[in-house]
């Protein structure tokens, strides 16, 4: 980063040119303010938190607070206005003060030092008047910041301002993305046994010859494409072609049709082995509270961010907002939650979730060691490690008892203004505060702390009792304030995260707390709640403000009493036939497809392939699986940008993606993302100024730029790599299955004997045999017969060296203990490593 100011400092000696030389130049360079004229709103203008900013008679105004020491104590202004070096611009705007003030117009740095390349102090009274001023730019620079500071009045006072206008510079690009070949394929690689196809753009509106080539450029198969005409999508004329026949592995494969080659891929069995790692290590870089060790990320190493040493102003001892409570709270720790230094107890959860969920969905496929973590080493899955730095935080930002509210949870905790890029977490000098309590967040506190307690029972009972406690303790908070919604405005600093039904929050707690609990309040809770029973697969997906389908997906995959589990797993089935339809449409192979796209799009087209990945789980046919791997194509490349959202997979990915930390687009001495980072993706809203003056009028797959500053199609976060960690675990997932149907039924509660008969269903001997299982939670295999078991974490493992012929079964037992909690049946049991059907 030094480097880079150092650099940015020398060019800054300001240019002189004859100011009407410059004016004339400048006027009829091209506008740099985005919504100067609040047409449409306030956005993308900001404040400080102690302003709120609205349109009056079209002008934007603001009530100032009085009372203020510096000019910097109230600012209004507008980010990511680029300037080029030896530009001469002029800067206009029409303001009013009541009563009369002078305040200071600046254009800066929007960083440490905040080099000013254009100040005034403008003399502004009741009635209002006109300013003009011009400059000429001493460095180039893509995000420079146009602020009004008008705070160090002693006296309240109104603001109102409009006609902001910057013009010179460079024309606004009219920008054309790169997208390379017009066929598009998965660029990563297509796995042997998995359906293959491609997406063709071309003004053809009749079949077209396809040849798939190796690397040696042979044909190696062809065929036709299928036309589709125009895709709403992208407003491309397109055609899909399918080479699923073809099997055979290689690298560096290529389609050629209409003229046009592909850019290369694989076809390998082992394409996605890597990416469930890489999408987990995600997380390590992204911690709060801890020296990010270069030993275990080269290039990532920086000091521990928010652990009260200066200029950071948290998170040790965080107090709240003025009003808000009396206490202050130990909240070091957690996830920073995206590009932004926030810490937010709604995202949180779902992502903590959702790794929680990866291990609940096959504990054995997680390790120790695999993520080169600090704890790796300590007997202990990483991926629960991981999960844990998460949940630590999460408890604690429970109000402590005997306060207002006490068992919620404070919505979130973040800077008390918005910072600007490149800022490492260690040097972030804003006061942090923590934000009322909500019922959301309260709710996601129950259902994670419910998750953990049964998932962390094995290795730490201690932890485990810790959160059931907390998770009680939240839903009865929650129950006893069911209204408690984060305020949609609050959003200066951080993101608001508001959501005001909280239905679907209480559903997915309920959920998970029955299924560690076996409780009748929750089972009760469950029953009558509509979403139990409703349709939840909305088309845009589940996300962090949509939970019920996550209460729903546990409902059905993880043992318990439900009376109607049966309805609640065919429901999944349901969901992913919903989902499959949207993809068999869509020339892209999307199962996904709203008129306007989300943002952060892609975790959405991610989660969509989650309830199809858990009706493979659930039925174990192959069309849900198949679909899962098409939709990764999408990710990888087979879309209208020809372009791979994870960064380091596929020859053109996402690199530069929207953080204060990983922000080597503004600083060379800064790394970009580490691999395996999801881009948020397609954003058919635009918010950031970048997006909105480049991709004004973008069909839903074109709002998108791999730019560090469009932070509304192209940031990082930690809810956005959760579902890219399941996924990417499903897909390495060989899945084999197995003919076999196993038997198991146990009596007793505290102490148990359980009976287990493998039964062969195929047609072949199986010569030595071993059959693994998961337990619920803590339970623990005592005394064996018939087998001999062994057990790590929930993971017992039963080994055998008798022969068991087709059609026929065999019997063995065990005594085994159950500290808390219900002891429901195995489910799922792989033989010989294969999962039985
Ligand atoms: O991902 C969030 C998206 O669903 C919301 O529409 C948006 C506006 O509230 O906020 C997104 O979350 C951002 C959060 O508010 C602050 N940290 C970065 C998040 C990703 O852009």
């Amino acid at each position: 980063m030094t480097r880079c100011r150092a650099a940015l400092l020398a060019l800054l000696t300001m240019v002189a040119l004859s100011p009407a030389t410059a004016a004339h130049a400048a006027d009829e360079g091209p506008e740099q303010i985005v919504n100067g004229t609040f047409d449409t709103g306030t956005a993308p203008w900001w404040g400080t938190s102690n302003v709120t900013l609205a349109v009056d008679e079209g002008r934007l105004c603001a009530d100032i607070p009085g009372g203020t020491a510096n000019p910097w104590d109230v600012i209004i202004g507008q980010n990511d206005i680029p300037l080029v070096e030896g530009e001469a611009y002029a800067y206009k705007f029409s303001a009013s003060a009541t009563p009369a003030k002078v305040g200071r117009a600046l254009i800066q740095l929007p960083v440490d030092p905040w080099t000013q390349y254009l100040s005034a102090a403008p003399e502004m009274s009741d009635s209002g008047d006109s300013y003009s001023y011009t400059f000429t730019a001493p460095a180039s620079l893509p995000n420079s910041q146009v602020v009004f500071q008008l705070g160090g009045s002693a006296e309240p006072w109104r603001f109102c301002m409009d006609d902001v206008s910057l013009k010179g510079g460079a024309e606004p690009e009219v920008y054309e993305p790169d997208t390379g070949p017009r066929v598009r394929v998965n660029m990563v690689g297509y796995l042997p046994t998995g359906p293959k196809k491609a997406t063709v753009v071309t003004t053809a509106t009749t079949a077209l010859d396809w040849e798939l080539k190796n690397a040696a450029n042979e044909t190696v198969a062809k065929g036709t494409t299928t036309p589709k005409g125009v895709d709403a999508s992208s407003g491309q004329n397109v055609h899909t072609l399918d080479f699923s026949a073809y099997r055979r592995t290689g690298k560096d494969y290529t389609i050629t049709a209409d003229g046009e080659t592909s850019r290369p891929f694989d076809i390998d069995a082992g394409i996605y082995d890597q990416l469930p790692a890489d999408a987990l290590k995600f997380y390590y870089t992204q911690r709060s509270g801890i020296e990010i060790l270069d030993s275990l990320r080269p290039g990532y190493g920086r000091p521990a961010g928010h652990v009260g040493v200066a200029p950071n102003q948290g998170d040790v001892s965080v107090p709240c907002q003025p009003g808000v409570c009396d206490y202050s709270l130990n909240v070091k720790g957690g996830w920073y939650d995206a590009g932004d230094h926030g810490k937010y107890v709604v995202n949180g959860g779902i992502s903590v979730y959702q790794l929680m969920a990866a291990y609940e969905r096959d504990k054995a496929a997680f390790k120790d060691g695999q993520l080169n973590i600090p704890e790796s080493g300590n007997g202990r899955p990483d991926i629960l490690d991981e999960a844990r730095w998460e949940q630590e935080f999460l408890l604690s930002m429970q109000v402590p008892d005997g306060k207002p509210f006490a068992g919620m949870a404070h919505h979130k905790i973040h800077d008390q203004n918005w910072t600007g890029l490149p800022l490492l977490p260690h040097l972030d000098p804003q006061l942090r505060e923590l934000h009322p309590t909500s019922t959301a967040a309260t709710l996601n506190l129950a259902a994670t702390a419910a998750q953990a307690a049964r998932l962390y029972a094995p290795y730490d009972a201690a932890f485990a009792a810790k959160n059931l406690q907390a998770a009680r303790k939240a839903w009865a908070a929650a129950k006893a304030n069911p209204a408690r919604y984060a305020d949609p405005n609050d959003g200066t600093g951080g993101g608001a995260y508001s959501d005001d039904n909280v239905t679907d929050e209480f559903y997915w707690a309920a959920a998970e707390l029955y299924i560690t609990t076996g409780e009748k309040e929750f089972k009760d809770f469950i029953l009558a709640s509509p979403h139990h029973t409703g349709d939840i697969w909305r088309d845009r997906g589940f996300d962090w403000g949509n939970t019920a389908q996550l209460g729903r997906l546990d409902l059905a995959t993880v043992p318990n009493g439900l009376p109607d589990r049966a309805r609640v797993r065919q429901s999944v089935i349901e969901g992913a036939e919903k989902y499959l339809a949207v993809q068999k449409a869509h020339p892209y192979g999307l199962p996904y497809n709203p008129p306007d796209f989300d943002w952060g799009s892609n975790n959405l087209v991610l989660n969509n392939m989650v309830v199809m990945a858990t009706a493979f789980d659930l039925t174990g046919q192959e069309k849900y699986r198949a679909a899962v791997r098409e939709g990764m194509d999408y990710i990888l490349g087979r879309n209208a940008l020809n372009q791979s959202y994870v960064t380091g997979y596929g020859e053109v990915a996402s690199k530069n993606q929207h953080s204060r930390w990983y922000a080597r687009q503004l600083d060379p001495a800064l790394p970009n993302p580490p691999r395996g980072t999801l881009s948020g993706g397609p954003n058919s809203s635009i918010q950031d100024p970048l997006a909105q003056r480049l991709l004004q009028g973008c069909k839903p797959q074109f709002c998108y730029i791999d730019h560090i500053e469009s932070w509304s199609t192209n940031e990082l976060t930690i809810n956005w790599n959760s579902p890219l960690a399941w996924v990417s675990a499903f897909l390495a997932d060989k899945g084999e299955r197995s003919d076999c149907r196993v038997r198991y039924t146990a009596h007793g509660s505290g102490t148990f004997a359980a009976q287990v008969v493998i039964e062969n269903t195929g047609r072949r001997t199986v010569d030595g045999w071993s059959l693994r299982w998961s337990f619920l939670s803590g339970q623990r295999v005592r005394q064996d017969w018939g087998a001999q078991l062994s057990q790590s974490g929930s993971v017992v493992t039963a080994r055998g060296e008798s022969k068991i012929r087709a059609g026929k079964s065999v019997t063995f037992g065990f005594t085994g203990t159950n500290p808390w909690g219900p002891n429901p049946a195995p489910e799922v049991f792989h033989l010989n490593g294969e999962r039985c059907r």
